[in-house]
């Protein structure tokens, strides 16, 4: 019979790569610091060593299970080598909980307090590094680093980029990036994902709450927010929510509580550069030029492609990112509806992503006077927010956005996860093509979580390729493949994240199983655009507004200036 014995349990094998998932399949959590299962099996933090019988203690993600293996997670040499790694880990480490960044999202804290542990044998550390406060968006501590090794297989195997390594040696040892530089000097794209899988607080992500705070508590200051698609589907998990969960409601009462003037949902300008962008689609495949049409409202690919595809750069679709397309419309337009000068106007965007702190301070975005977002607050210091506001979150009210700009198709809400985007732009460019209205707004061809999705979309009689990509490694790939002219594509959607927003460095921590997490996720932002009473960008009451009353039509001379952009290598 094809199984194991894990703590007297008997466990059928059904293809599980390592002892760690046929653990979990008993619901048996064997900790672990370095194991992720979308990344390399490292087997360093030696926190999930199990004992088989007749062949002693082995790491439990690196040892393929075998029938009839007797397997021990708890024995008495396992808890003790287990108890005496944690303090190893504790004596390298700065042991200030209680100020951490990170307190009770610490996995570090978790397995001490899990073990009980009470005392550290060994001495502390007492050399300290300085901490590296270079990065728009991260802060990287090395006092706090436990050499698990996530954060350099994360950059180098979902990025493709590889900025740290490990450095120094015995005590002295650390990772960082290369020759000791700063995160602002290397490749960095700001994106996070080193951040959410670090274990303790070594990466973290840069906080606003205090600005936010400041600006709520001004009595002179005009505080509007924007809430991502992602967003939504994701802060309850902080509160005991499952994800995918969708709380759009509670979030606009909370932030409303906490004192933000007006709530608005970044859908809604996900509507606008649906539109913006499609529209340049459509005049470049009538004209034959500048195909494939390549996103650009992922700021980590933009910076990435500055860098590495010059050549490329005319490629990128010239709307700007539904977080700037809104703060835009803020500061030239709200602020003026509402008749209070965009200088007194503070312009906060709550997103799963840090790399939008960078996308929100680049020159462009930007004149003498303000910029069009000023604040730009991750889920997780959003969580931290409506804590420190005293907001018992599960039992708000839910309410809707602040009118007029209300909230964005479902169409806007898909932009949070992988393959949205190209969706969006189908079901707007496909009526605008053909002429005919579209009966499914479905594109199945292109969901799923898979690395590489194409399709072919009939317009009529022009057939159109797509191809969507996430993880700046995959999209390195696929981008080869295009230069080489071993495929082609008509238009290409790339995020930096595994499985698109929904998978952001700035989305709420602690999770096991994250791959399942993303899948949750996703199918929360699919529920929430069929409850949508709208979903197509081309429909919304709220849209049409806006271009009546302002921007006349889709990429007219006041489009071009308040919602397009240009980029530079
Ligand atoms: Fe995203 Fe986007 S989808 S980039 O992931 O285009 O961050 O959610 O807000 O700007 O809408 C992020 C999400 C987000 C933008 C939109
Ligand atoms: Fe690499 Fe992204 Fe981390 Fe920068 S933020 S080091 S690019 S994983």
């Amino acid at each position: 019979k094809r199984a194991v014995i894990i703590d007297g349990q008997e466990v059928p094998l059904n293809g599980e790569k390592n002892i760690l998932e046929v653990a979990k399949k008993a619901n048996i959590d064997i900790p672990t610091f370095c194991y992720h299962s979308d990344l390399s099996v490292y087997g360093a933090c030696r926190m999930c060593i199990v004992e088989v019988e007749g062949r002693g203690i082995l790491p439990a993600c690196s040892t393929p299970p075998e029938p009839g293996m007797i397997i021990h997670t708890n024995s008495s040499r396992i808890l003790k080598a287990r108890k005496m790694n944690i303090e190893f880990y504790l004596a390298n480490h700065e042991r200030d909980c209680t100020t951490c960044e990170k307190n009770l999202n610490c996995r570090l804290q978790e397995m001490a307090s899990r073990m009980g542990i009470r005392e550290v044998r060994f001495g502390e550390r007492t050399e300290k590094v300085p901490r590296d406060v270079s990065s728009f968006s991260l802060v990287r501590n090395p006092n706090r680093c436990i050499l698990c090794g996530d954060c350099v297989r994360t950059c180098q195997e979902i990025e493709g980029i590889g900025v740290y390594d490990f450095s120094h040696r015995g005590s002295r040892a650390t990772v960082e990036p290369a020759f000791g530089k700063s995160l602002a000097e290397v490749e960095c794209v700001y994106c996070g994902q080193c951040a959410i899988r670090c274990p303790t607080a070594a990466l973290v992500v840069k906080s606003e709450v205090d600005a936010a705070w400041e600006a709520i508590l001004d009595p002179d200051k005009f505080v509007v927010a924007q809430i991502a698609p992602a967003v939504r589907v994701a802060i309850g998990e902080a509160f005991g929510l499952p994800p995918g969960e969708i709380t759009t409601g509670k979030i606009v009462t909370a932030l409303k509580k906490i004192g933000f003037d007006r709530v608005y949902d970044t859908s809604f300008s996900a509507d606008l550069t649906t539109i913006e962008e499609a529209e340049e689609f459509i005049k470049r495949l009538q004209k034959n030029e500048r195909l494939p049409q390549f996103t650009s409202c992922c700021p980590s690919w933009v910076f990435f492609a500055e860098r590495n595809y010059p050549f490329y750069l005319e490629h990128l679709s010239t709307a700007r990112s539904p977080q700037q397309m809104f703060g835009s419309v803020i500061k030239n337009f709200v602020a003026k509806q509402e008749g209070i000068a965009p200088e007194r106007t503070v312009s906060v965007s709550i997103m799963p992503c840090t790399s939008k702190k960078f996308e929100a301070r680049r020159p462009e975005f930007k004149n003498q006077k303000y910029a069009d977002v000023d604040i730009v607050l991750t889920a997780q210091e959003t969580i931290q927010l409506i804590r420190s506001a005293n907001i018992d979150f599960n039992e708000l009210e839910p309410q809707p956005f602040d009118v007029p700009l209300g909230a964005g198709t479902g169409a806007g809400v898909l932009f949070g996860v992988t393959g949205g985007v190209t969706e969006a732009v189908l079901r707007y460019a496909y009526e605008r093509l053909t002429g005919e209205e579209l009966k499914k707004v479905e594109f199945e061809q292109v969901r799923g979580l898979g690395t590489v999705r194409v399709a072919e979309v009939e317009f009529g009689t022009r057939k159109v390729k797509v191809a969507i990509v996430h993880g700046l490694a995959n999209a390195q790939r696929l981008i080869q493949e295009i230069r080489t002219g071993k495929r082609y594509y008509d238009f290409v959607e790339v995020m930096n994240c595994p499985g698109g927003c929904i998978g952001g460095g700035g989305m709420p921590l602690g999770h096991p199983d994250y791959p399942e997490v993303l899948r949750k996720r996703a199918q929360g932002l699919y529920h929430a655009d069929r409850l949508s009473p709208v979903r197509k960008p081309q429909d919304s009451p709220t849209i049409k507004l806006l271009y009546e009353r302002w921007l006349k039509e889709p990429n007219s001379e006041i489009a071009e200036r308040f919602l397009h952009t240009r980029f530079s290598s």
